[in-house]
């Protein structure tokens, strides 16, 4: 058996969270665990339709997602999230509502310099050209963990790596 938990992936657009994370959902599903995965872009077509990037929208963005993910811990999965989250009292709030073990923090951590080389969406550029107000690391901030149970350098290792190493965090920590 395992125990539910949630991964919970900071770190700015681009830094590698949605990809890390469905593939360590994937991992774990290959090893017959349930899991689920809350993406904090696509959760905005939905359950938080209608907020934007004000600060006050994302700490009702990141309340909700912690809010989704408490249910589905109390449901037995291990639930992944990936969300920008820069706020670190968001972050706080959120650890708060689960046990010691059941909450944990993994900071995604790439240079904006290599974010804004990636650019997948083409976001970046976009901001930069004033097209985009309030975004990460432009003209919004990012505030670090400051003790998350995990960083992972994402320019400095490999996708696998970086997925071998929060899999050994679970297994190292009786989560696996
Ligand atoms: C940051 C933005 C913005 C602004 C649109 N700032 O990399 P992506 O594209 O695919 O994922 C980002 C996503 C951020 O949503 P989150 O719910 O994770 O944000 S937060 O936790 O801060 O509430 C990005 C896209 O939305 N996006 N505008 N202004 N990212």
């Amino acid at each position: 058996g395992h125990k539910s938990c949630v991964l919970w992936f900071t770190g700015l657009s681009g830094s590698g969270k949605s990809t890390l994370a469905s593939e360590v959902e994937h991992e774990l599903f290959k090893r017959h665990m349930h899991s689920y995965v809350l993406d904090g872009d696509n959760l905005r077509l939905g359950l938080n339709q209608g907020l934007g990037f004000s600060q006050q929208d994302r700490s009702e963005n990141v309340r909700r997602i912690g809010e989704a993910a408490r249910l589905f811990v109390d449901a037995g999965l291990i639930v992944l999230v990936a969300a920008i989250s820069p706020y670190r009292a968001d972050r706080e709030r959120v650890r708060s509502s689960f046990s010691e073990d059941e909450f944990i923090e993994i900071y995604v951590k790439c240079p904006l310099v290599e974010c804004e080389r990636r650019d997948p969406k083409g976001l970046y550029k976009k901001a930069r050209a004033g097209k985009i107000p309030d975004f990460t690391g432009i003209s919004s901030i990012y505030e670090a963990p400051v003790q998350p149970e995990i960083i992972i350098a994402s320019d400095k290792h490999t996708p696998n790596e970086s997925v071998r190493l929060i899999l050994d965090y679970l297994r190292d920590n009786g989560c696996l």
